[in-house]
């Protein structure tokens, strides 16, 4: 079974806006925004509606730069396919909401030790503006146990 997700980074100033995840799945951590998609919805809308939801603002421009597939070996009949999304124009204020605080990261300090373990693996193509399409198998603990990283000129390029 797959379950299609979003994930919004969003860009300004040469910083990252990214959010402490305050309940939920994973919770303690620094993401972007995202969660899933509803049905009726496109992934875009969905990306956009919970970039709002949890940190109030409006996205104006966004392109989508990556699809990332996440399992858990406990759980290896469901795959997580996490459509990451680059922001760069938006209107508002970030804000706290119930479900994460949001705060500004120059790219150097991004908080990798607090953040999913996959992250520090394509977070730096994603910074360096390339494609990607990434898998992940997590096993107890969240530790990574197997990796598959490509970066693709065209996201529907099967590497
Ligand atoms: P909700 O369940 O709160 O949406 N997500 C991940 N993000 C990263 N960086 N690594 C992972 O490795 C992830 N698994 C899920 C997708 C969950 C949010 O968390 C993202 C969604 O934006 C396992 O609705």
């Amino acid at each position: 079974m797959r379950k299609v997700l979003t994930l919004c980074l969003v860009i300004q100033d040469g910083n990252i806006l990214l959010g402490m995840k305050k309940r939920g799945f994973g919770v303690g951590k620094w993401n972007g925004f995202g969660g899933k998609v509803e049905s009726g919805e496109t992934i875009e809308e969905a990306a956009k509606r919970e970039t709002l939801e949890e940190c109030g603002i409006v996205i104006r421009n966004m392109e989508q730069v990556a699809i990332n597939e996440f399992q858990f070996e406990n759980k290896m009949e469901e795959i997580l396919e996490v459509h990451v999304f680059r922001a760069d124009t938006f209107s508002g204020e970030p804000i706290e909401t119930e479900e994460m605080r949001p705060e500004w990261f120059a790219f150097a300090d991004i908080p990798y030790d607090t953040m999913w373990p996959d992250d520090r693996f394509w977070m730096p193509i994603f910074l360096s503006g390339k494609k990607f399409r990434t898998k992940f198998l997590f096993g107890a603990g969240d530790v990574i146990l197997e990796k598959e990283i490509l970066k693709v000129k065209n996201l529907d390029d099967i590497g």
